[in-house]
C-alpha cells in the first residue's frame, strides 16, 4: 500500500516535471505544448499546434517550419469561405504583444505536416523546429496526442 503509494507520488512529480519542461522560452518569446494528432495509416498529412506568445514588446514572426516527420511543413489557417471550412497557407504568422496565438484541433492556426515520413502514432515525439524572423530557429519536441487531450494540457500551460 505505501509503495504504491509512493509510485504514484513519484509518477505525479515526473509528469509535472514533464509538463513543466514541454514549455520553453527563447527570449521574450514563449513556447508551450506543442503538439500533433495520431494520424491513420496511410494519412499523408497531420495537423500540428502550439502556442506562442511574446512577453516583450516587440512582436515574433513565424516565417516557417521544419521536421524530420514530414516533408514540409507549413503554417495554415482555417477559415469559412462561402459556408465552407477551407484550409489555406500563409506565408507568416505575426504574433502580437499582449495577443499569444493558441492553436487547437477543429479551427484556426495550425500547422500542417505535408508528406508525414510515417503516421503519427499517439504517445510518440518528434522533434520540429520552428523559424522565426530576426529571432532564429527553436526545436520543440512535439507530442503526439489526441485532439482532446493535447488540448487540455496545452491550456494547463496558462492561469485560467
Ligand atoms: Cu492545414
Amino acid at each position: 500500500m505505501i509503495r504504491l503509494a509512493t509510485a504514484a507520488l513519484l509518477a505525479a512529480g515526473l509528469m509535472s516535471g514533464l509538463a513543466q519542461a514541454h514549455e520553453l522560452r527563447h527570449d521574450d518569446l514563449r513556447i508551450a505544448h506543442p503538439f500533433a494528432t495520431p494520424t491513420p495509416p496511410g494519412a499523408v498529412s497531420a495537423g500540428a499546434y502550439v502556442d506562442l506568445e511574446v512577453t516583450g514588446e516587440t512582436p515574433a514572426t513565424l516565417v516557417g517550419a521544419h521536421s524530420p516527420a514530414s516533408e514540409a511543413v507549413e503554417i495554415h489557417t482555417m477559415e469559412m469561405a462561402d459556408g465552407t471550412m477551407r484550409m489555406r497557407p500563409l506565408p507568416e504568422l505575426t504574433i502580437a504583444p499582449g495577443a499569444p496565438v493558441r492553436m487547437r484541433p477543429g479551427g484556426g492556426h495550425h500547422l500542417m505536416l505535408i508528406e508525414l515520413a510515417a503516421p503519427l502514432r499517439e504517445g510518440e515525439r518528434f522533434p520540429l523546429t520552428l523559424e522565426f524572423a530576426e529571432r532564429g530557429e527553436v526545436e520543440v519536441e512535439v507530442w503526439i496526442q489526441e485532439a482532446s487531450e493535447g488540448s487540455a494540457a496545452a491550456d494547463g500551460h496558462h492561469g485560467h
